[in-house]
């Protein structure tokens, strides 16, 4: 008889078992363009990864067991020509084979149970040291706000937090907020996905061991720009920490030279929504402007900074993020220009 057939399906598992195996290899711990649950590198990332693997482990056993036995009694008992079209004996009730499959599952959801609610608490009870970093974050319609209330800083859409090592923990605890409808915090190499629900604080910790950055999403459909809701985590070293603390904690530059820049910023509605520390503006209804030029990214991560995004950003927000909560001003090129010029001063 030709078994050819019966070779396929093992070839096909072996690829797709080592295509896995090179994937998990590819996705090695350290800070990753995209993100990655494969590579945790923080302590609730790592603790979550390791339960992922022993709940597939678990699951896989069964199913190659129940996948073998199906398979087993498909070929063994197939239609044979020498088979006399006879019902096969039946048999009924038999109280050890059913206490078996009865039993097994249940012991098999307890340990599943268990283990995972361990896991829940341990990471949500965690001690929190006293050298622990504080801060508080707050979803927006489609930007989040990061607010170190110790440190006096205030930023937005790029956090920076200290790099924790296990001889010098210095896990970073994030006390979210949304200022409108419900968000999600998921950076997926440093911890489990968390909603920022409106009226409803909720805490998470992280403590990234490696220097780098770690990119993340809102993970919850929270407006038409949901999808540009990105987050990028800087995790700085302490000497990287301390010289952005210094610096954030300047008020805005004042540079003679942008001056009728900084006029136009001052008399037009941007400081109804913008704060620019030291200058009139105060307003809160988005991102923090004080040190704008610090940040690589506007719009939440979505574009990249530079004068001419800048430019283009102001003169109109909708053609970068279609839906934005940011009006165009209708400002003409030279307001355009000298605006620009003004915010480039904001380091
Ligand atoms: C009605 C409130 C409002 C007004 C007025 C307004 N902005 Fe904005 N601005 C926002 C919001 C909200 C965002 C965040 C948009 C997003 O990423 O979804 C934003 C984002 C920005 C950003 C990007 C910041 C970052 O880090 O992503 C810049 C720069 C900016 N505004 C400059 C200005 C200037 C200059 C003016 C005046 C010409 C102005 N804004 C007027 C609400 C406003
Ligand atoms: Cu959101």
């Amino acid at each position: 008889m030709n078994r050819e057939w019966l070779r396929a399906p093992r070839r096909a598992a072996i690829a797709t078992l080592s295509l896995l195996l090179f994937s998990c290899r590819a996705f090695a711990a350290g800070p990753q363009a995209t993100p990655s649950i494969f590579a945790p590198a923080s302590t609730p990332a790592t603790d979550i990864s390791h339960l992922a693997y022993f709940v597939l482990s678990i699951v896989a056993g069964i199913f190659i067991v129940v996948g073998g036995l199906l398979t087993f009694v498909v070929i063994r008992y197939r239609d044979r020509d020498s088979n006399d079209k006879r019902e096969p004996a039946q048999i009924y009730g038999s109280n050890q084979i059913e206490l078996a499959w009865t039993v097994i599952p249940i012991l098999i959801v307890v340990v599943l149970f268990l283990t995972t609610a361990r896991m829940i608490f341990a990471i949500q009870d965690a001690p929190k040291p006293p050298s622990a970093l504080n801060v508080t974050v707050v979803g927006h319609q489609f930007w989040w706000e990061f607010r170190y209330p110790k440190l006096g800083i205030v930023t937005a859409n790029e956090l920076h937090v200290p790099l924790s090592s296990h001889q010098e923990p210095r896990p970073t605890y994030l006390k979210l907020l949304s200022a409108d409808v419900v968000h999600s915090f998921w950076v997926p190499q440093l911890a489990g996905k968390t909603d920022v629900i409106p009226n409803h604080p909720n805490l998470t910790w992280i403590d990234p061991q490696h220097p780098g950055v770690y990119v993340g999403q809102c993970a919850q459909f929270c407006g038409v720009q949901h999808a540009k809701m990105l987050l990028r985590v800087y995790v700085d070293t302490p000497e990287q920490f301390a010289a952005w603390v210094k610096n954030q904690q300047q008020p805005g530059v004042q540079d003679a030279s942008v001056a009728a820049g900084r006029r136009i910023f001052e008399t037009e509605a941007c400081m109804n929504c913008h704060t620019v520390r030291g200058t009139a503006a105060t307003g809160r209804f988005g991102p923090d402007l004080t040190h704008l030029m610090s940040r690589n990214t506007i719009a939440s991560g979505a574009v990249p900074l530079n004068r001419q995004t800048l430019r283009q950003w102001i003169e109109e927000p909708d053609s970068m993020k279609p839906g934005v909560l940011m009006p165009a001003m209708k400002l003409d090129d030279q307001q355009l220009d000298e605006l620009t010029d003004y915010l480039m001063t904001l380091k």
